[in-house]
């Protein structure tokens, strides 16, 4: 399938002056590189030629080791001592420089220099920037059939027909996710099927190679995410116990054979134990267990092992009310603190259950404190509107990252404790990806400010919400401060109309089984995945405080307080802590049903206000992408009329109290 080049169009987003200085650029430093960083800044200089080519209509003059006076320098030396990625930019008028320490480091300043000569951003004198999260990594979900699990934007573009797949939008890929400082992905499904099971054993390992390739020319690690009961699927052994020595021996011998083809790759991810996968459990062993095992197979490579604590009792009887899934991945890994080996990383999803529109964060980061912790974000909006409804993920994202957990001594910011500044050491953030083969990469036009602002956040998680949906509004459909304005205002308010319109007040999990998109109030009521709302004539809510499941003791003080007491309790998760009548009185004043009502239609008149933003940018936007985006939008605005209309009705039905206001609920 043909494909768009999403916010590196360089025929987009131009401020004219600017343009001037990508007529002349000198490299230097560049030819004396090592061979490993060659190949990087080959991609740097790949990059500065063809937006000269699109920018100016022809190619820059390109100099090399001298400087220039009207034009872009770009100066790779090693003994300038910036740390690995960063990069420092210098800008005066006629002339633009980038500096560097790391390949990966001129990389991401040539992108950064390029964005800013697109914005027009030109102004500012000087820039120097450090990747803060030192593994900043997408996930994919795609498996070797070419389907994706949860995905909203087409087929794999890693894999077609049980192969990989590697063609020029293999290297379009790699050069989209670095350009915004990707330097982890891992390109297959964490539910590893049987053919996926192969990639570690020799399965398309002349494809494997090719892509890890093309990524550590972008400076992006390959990790496979594995299967943990492959050397018994492969039938090696017949067990997959971690302390079998057998088992232990076929793993490090295929991880050996993997690392002489492939001497760059990353390392593995796992999800062990976790929705029917296999797992340490079935051998009477801990996830610590199984963990090292493998971390040690990748040791002597310099191999990372990211191990998922997305564990949970997925067989639960709805009838008990004593069992709580939110208890689950801090009761699963609480006790393993300090067992688990330096090269291991635990990814931990942001919040207790599953990427809801509205959670707590996860109580485990408050918890582990010599444990190396990742946070996990889901991009692909499989809760929140599957790219078809907007939701602009970012402004939830820098919640989580600013969410203090009081982990030790001071604050314990989790930004801090995930990128190696607090208790923790350094491990990173990273998204479950939101991509497939859509020519525009991720199903709906806005999605891809996900994308891109994953990848900035991870890099500077200082920058806001507004500056991001900003600069990616320009990149991506042009230098014209309307557009900008409109998009972004689209985008900052879609995340709490999603909110309103869905599930409210914290409690989630109102979506249809399966396919989780749009409302089933009780399709999750009366199932094993322990995620229940417990709705009746009386009330709704989860009580997990003293008087309940006790989750909330997870937290540290005084987190523990505050969402212990009904009059500190944040409305906005007041139900995911607490059981509450209809006519509790919140702190907005409002009463619980009153705030469903509002907030659904509230939810609807949003979603017809970004409407009209999008309609009054009509002759501003190209059509193909203004008529896309404008489907999108009606077929949003039908579905958050269905949540309104079924939520309200549900809930005047269960309590029997009408709207104050009179509106139409049936
Ligand atoms: C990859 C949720 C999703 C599953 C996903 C799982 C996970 O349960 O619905 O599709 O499986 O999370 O994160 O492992």
């Amino acid at each position: 399938m043909s494909y768009e080049f999403a916010w590196l169009d360089y025929r987009k987003g131009v401020a004219s002056r600017a343009a001037d200085l990508l007529k002349k650029i000198a490299l230097t430093g560049f030819d004396d590189a090592a061979a490993t960083d060659k190949d990087i800044l080959f991609s740097a200089e790949l990059e500065l030629k063809r937006a000269s080519r699109d920018i100016c209509g022809q190619e820059a003059v390109f100099v090399r080791d001298e400087a220039v006076s009207d034009g872009i320098n770009i100066v790779f030396d090693k003994s300038l001592g910036l740390p690995e990625g960063a990069y420092g930019i210098e800008i005066d008028g006629t002339r633009i420089t980038v500096k560097a320490s790391s390949a990966c480091g001129i990389l991401y300043g040539v992108f950064r220099a390029l964005a800013l000569i697109r914005t027009g951003r030109i102004s500012e004198k000087q820039i120097t920037e450090v990747p803060t999260s030192p593994i900043r990594m997408l996930d994919h979900w795609d498996n070797p059939d070419g389907s994706i699990e949860r995905g909203y934007s087409g087929k794999s573009f890693f894999f077609r027909n049980d192969h990989l797949y590697v063609d020029d939008r293999t290297r379009e890929y790699a050069r989209l996710v670095a350009s915004v400082g990707i330097n982890a992905v891992a390109i297959n499904n964490v539910n590893v099927n049987d053919i996926a099971t192969g990639l570690v054993s020799g399965y398309d390992r002349k494809e494997l190679a090719m892509i890890a390739k093309i990524f550590g020319d972008y400076g992006i690690k390959l990790f496979i995410s594995l299967n943990f009961a492959s050397p018994m699927s492969l039938g090696a052994t017949d067990t997959a116990d971690p302390l079998d020595e057998g088992v232990a021996q076929w793993w490090k011998k295929t991880t050996d054979d993997l690392y002489k083809d492939i001497p760059g790759l990353g390392g593995f991810l796992v999800k062990a134990d976790s929705e029917g996968r296999p797992g340490p459990f079935s051998y009477g062993r801990t996830h610590a267990d199984g963990a090292n095992m493998l971390a040690r197979a990748l040791a002597p490579h310099n191999g990372l092992l990211i191990w998922r604590c997305f564990v949970y009792n997925c067989q639960q009887d709805w009838r008990d009310h004593t069992m709580d899934r939110a208890r689950a991945c801090y009761d699963n890994f609480i006790g393993l603190d300090g067992q688990f080996d330096d090269n291991v990383i635990l990814q931990i999803k942001n919040g207790p259950m599953d990427f809801q529109v509205r959670e707590p964060v996860s109580p485990l980061f408050g918890g582990l404190k010599k444990t190396n912790m990742m946070v996990e974000f889901q991009i692909a909006q499989e809760y929140t509107g599957q790219q078809r409804d907007i939701c602009y993920l970012i402004p939830m994202f820098k919640q989580v990252l600013d969410f203090k957990t009081y982990n030790g001594e001071g604050e314990g910011i989790l930004c801090d404790l995930v990128t190696g500044k607090g208790l923790s050491r350094a491990c990173g953030m990273v998204a479950v990806s939101n991509t497939g083969d859509d020519p525009n990469w991720t199903g709906h036009d806005l999605a891809a400010a996900n994308l891109y602002g994953f990848g900035r956040l991870a890099f500077d998680p200082t920058l806001s919400s507004e500056e991001i949906a900003d600069e990616w509004s320009r990149l991506t459909f042009g230098y014209d401060d309307t557009v900008a304005e409109g998009v972004s205002k689209m985008l900052m308010m879609s995340w709490p109309a999603y909110e309103k319109y869905t599930s409210p007040l914290g409690i989630g999990w109102m979506i249809s089984p399966g396919h989780h998109y749009g409302p089933d109030i009780e399709g999750y009521e009366f199932s094993p995945w322990g995620t229940y709302h417990r709705s009746d004539r009386n009330g709704l809510g989860v009580e997990r405080g003293k008087t309940g499941t006790c989750m909330i003791d997870q937290y540290n003080e005084p987190i523990r307080s505050i969402y212990e007491g009904l009059d500190t309790c944040p409305d906005e998760l007041v139900l995911f802590f607490h059981r509450l009548p209809y006519d509790h009185v919140l702190k907005s004043g409002k009463t619980v049903i009153e705030h469903i009502y509002d907030s659904h239609f509230e939810g609807v008149l949003d979603v017809e206000e970004m409407i009209g933003i999008w309609e009054s940018l009509k002759d501003r936007i190209d059509e193909l992408r203004y008529k896309r985006v404008a489907d999108r939008l009606q077929g949003q605005l039908r579905n958050a009329k269905e949540w309104r209309d079924r939520i309200n009705t549900y809930y005047y039905r269960h309590s029997g109290v009408p709207d104050k206001q009179g509106r139409m609920i049936y």
